[in-house]
């Protein structure tokens, strides 16, 4: 039999990328460095479509039809490039490799460049949706050359999630690195998402003073409105779920102490190089690495503040339903600054990325995927030059409605002593976008004092610096 994709790298990822051709009618070859996961695979999921085991690199690259589509599913970093080493000598040009491992996008870029002298495509392709998604439907985001999308997308396409209105989850995002740079985004949203829903939910516990269970059944009703997403979906259950062992709710037997593997970094790391204020992003991040400094917390312990003062019965539901509209309305900056990192990325690398393209495919598959997302798409649909999602009528307008309680919300929360980090750095982004003026004009004043740093008039072009050592008097720079 002669294969239509292969995939190497048989992990829980690759594994069921794999049975996800299979089963919608691919022949697929698989091949994993250690052969047993290679037999495992076969032996327990062979039924569900045409597989052709390949034990050596040589077997599985004579097993593909050509051009010859090779999908590397490895751990990202140093694995990725071993495993190139390995199969790009025994390949011709016009074949494809495709890497859905978590690659940066400039590994991505030097891969893709090294590749093509040999004519080979490099198809750098973010995957969302972690195991489950891999099996039933990811959302797919391949960037590379045309051609091969030419040859890939269909495949793709069958193998994707598939939004509501059964448009499937893939597209190709841009050339080279696009696709990874657009997954790396997806997961600094990712973070700021669930930093944005863990507020909420301290707010809900320690403000209004409800239980777990009680926080669940909150964001299932908020889960049947504009919230409506996969992240508030799985909340309520982490939080109705009921420790077996001690009968205590699950998310209070768990140490609170975030871990994470580096995409939401990237993702501020990049940001802060293409100057991109991705502040809610950035602070999602941060509040997990201060959650983990367990020595500094305790020495912080007996620190001074207020306890916060629960609210009664009657208060609490109209709490809840602020908290709401300022997590919405955060959510929204979230979605602004990522999307503002995805353009700056695009112009930099001329990448041409569609921004209502990328919305409507992380609307299935992936772990950010909401209702929300549609409005995005057609945001960016109306108007593909928008320069920021808050321009967008909409969207101002909700934010307008909520503004209040999120104001409110984030008072109640400075007063209680209930850290908001997310909450605060959105509404400050919001209000600093929104500003007639901002202090940065202080700031030149002091750079131009200290390093003669020069600075631009309100009334006049030019540069111009102040000779603050000497009369004070005015020159042109
Ligand atoms: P892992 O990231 O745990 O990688 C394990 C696989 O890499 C195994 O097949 C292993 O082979 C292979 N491998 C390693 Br490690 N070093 C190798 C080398 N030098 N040469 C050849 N093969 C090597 O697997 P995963 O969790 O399935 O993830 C695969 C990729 O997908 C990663 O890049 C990950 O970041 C990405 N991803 C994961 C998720 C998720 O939810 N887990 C979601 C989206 C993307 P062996 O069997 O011989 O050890």
């Amino acid at each position: 039999t002669s294969a239509q994709i292969g995939v190497t790298g048989l992990a829980v990822m690759g594994r069921n990328l794999a049975r996800n051709f299979a089963r919608n009618g691919y022949a697929v070859a698989v091949h994993n460095r250690t052969v047993a996961r290679t037999n495992a695979l076969v032996e327990e999921f062979g039924h569900e479509g045409t597989f052709v085991a390949a034990e050596t690199a040589k077997e599985f690259v004579e097993a593909l039809e050509r051009p010859r589509r090779l999908v590397i599913m490895v751990k990202a970093g140093e694995p990725t490039d071993a495993v190139i080493q390995e199969f790009a000598p025994l390949l011709e040009p016009g074949d494809m490799i495709i890497d859905g491992g978590n690659a940066h996008f400039a590994d991505t870029r030097r891969r893709e460049r090294a590749l093509r002298e040999q004519g080979i495509h490099f198809v750098g392709t973010g995957v969302s949706g972690g195991e489950e998604g891999a099996l039933n439907g990811p959302s797919i985001m391949p960037g590379g050359s045309v051609e091969s999308y030419a040859s890939l997308g269909p495949m793709l396409e069958k193998i994707s999630a598939k939004a509501a209105d059964g448009a499937p989850c893939v597209t190709h995002v841009g050339p080279d690195g696009a696709g990874h740079f657009v997954k790396m985004v997806h997961n600094g949203i990712e973070y700021a998402d669930m930093q944005l829903i863990g507020e909420a939910y301290q707010l809900l516990r320690d403000v209004a003073g409800y239980s777990p269970a009680q926080i669940a059944d909150i964001f299932r009703t908020w889960n049947t409105g504009r919230l409506d997403s996969y992240l508030i979906e799985i909340t309520a259950e982490v939080l109705s779920h009921v420790d077996a062992a001690t009968g205590e709710p699950f998310v209070d037997v768990v140490q609170d102490r975030a871990e994470q593997k580096g995409t939401g970094r990237w993702t501020v790391q990049i940001a802060l190089d293409l100057g991109v204020p991705v502040s809610g992003i950035a602070e999602a991040v941060f509040a997990r690495s201060l959650s983990g400094h367990a020595a500094l917390r305790e020495a912080s312990r007996g620190l001074a503040g207020p306890t916060a003062q629960k609210l009664d019965e009657s208060e609490a539901a109209a709490f809840a339903d602020r908290v709401e509209q300022a997590l919405y309305a955060s959510k929204i900056v979230s979605y602004t600054q990522g999307f503002h990192e995805i353009t700056a990325g695009s112009d930099e690398y001329d990448w041409d990325i569609d921004l209502g393209s990328v919305a409507s495919i992380w609307r299935g598959g992936c772990i950010i995927r909401a209702a929300f997302l549609d409005r995005i798409r057609a945001a960016y649909d109306a108007r593909p030059d928008l320069p920021s999602l808050l321009s967008d009528e909409t969207f101002a307008q909700e934010i307008a409605a909520a503004q209040d309680s999120w104001r409110e919300v984030l008072v109640a929360a400075t007063l209680q002593g209930v850290p908001t980090p997310g909450f605060s750095a959105a509404l400050a982004y919001y209000d600093a976008l929104r500003a007639e003026r901002l202090p940065a004009a202080l700031t030149q004043g002091q750079r131009d004092f200290f390093g003669a740093h020069t600075y631009r008039r309100t009334d006049r072009e030019g540069s111009f610096h102040t000779l603050w050592g000497g009369d004070r008097s005015e020159v042109e720079a």
